[in-house]
């Protein structure tokens, strides 16, 4: 399991940041999601985006051993470097893409997901994708997220009460994709119905 500083400065300033390859397998295989906990379809709309593909979502407190321990950890080396607006992960939601047509459009975290959202690359590889706008699209980023990666985006309030999630994508992968996310949902875990 990684635990070697990060630089998150960016993280505020930009929105973003990609810790590429930071987890290795085995880390990556003890933060698979439970094997009772049954996958949901994403919701196909959520206002203007379209999205597919599916999800597993738990409150933090539910779950244990290494998935609570990453948490952990990269809440606090996040909060290393950021001061302001730090509150504790209380959801950690996995996704499931299959190659073809599941992806998420550009969109941003809804606002009451504040302070950091890390998203873990458990398995699989798709386009990650960072703009400036959504119409006309203007692409400030723009990589192949893969193996590993664990991609730290701003979400509501991180270093400051104007800060909000960057707008960002992913595309179909070519092989199932797998990811874990750690967010702090303002509206308790799980609090939104259509992920
Ligand atoms: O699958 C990913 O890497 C990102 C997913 C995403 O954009 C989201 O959950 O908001």
């Amino acid at each position: 399991m990684g635990e070697q500083a990060i630089g998150v400065d960016e993280l505020v300033s930009r929105g973003w940041i990609r810790l590429e390859s930071y987890l290795d397998p085995a880390s990556r295989a003890s933060l698979a999601k439970p094997a009772g906990l049954p996958w949901r379809p994403l919701a196909p709309r959520v206002g203007a985006i379209t999205q597919s593909g599916w999800f597993a979502q738990v409150p933090i407190e539910e779950v244990t051993g290494p998935v609570r321990a990453f948490g952990s950890m990269i809440h606090g080396l996040i909060g290393q470097s950021v001061e302001a607006h730090m509150p504790a992960f209380n959801e950690v939601t996995w996704q499931r893409y299959l190659p073809g047509n599941d992806h998420i459009d550009p969109h941003r975290d809804q606002a009451f997901y504040s302070g950091p959202i890390v998203i873990v690359t458990l398995a699989g590889c798709a386009q990650f994708v960072i703009l400036a706008s959504r119409n006309p699209p203007v692409i400030s980023a723009n990589w192949v997220t893969g193996d590993g990666d664990v991609v730290i985006l701003r979400g509501a309030g991180l270093g400051g009460s104007e800060s909000r999630c960057p707008l960002h994508s992913v595309g179909p992968p070519a092989t199932e994709r797998l990811t874990v996310s750690f967010r702090h949902n303002e509206k308790g875990p799980g609090g939104w119905a259509e992920r």
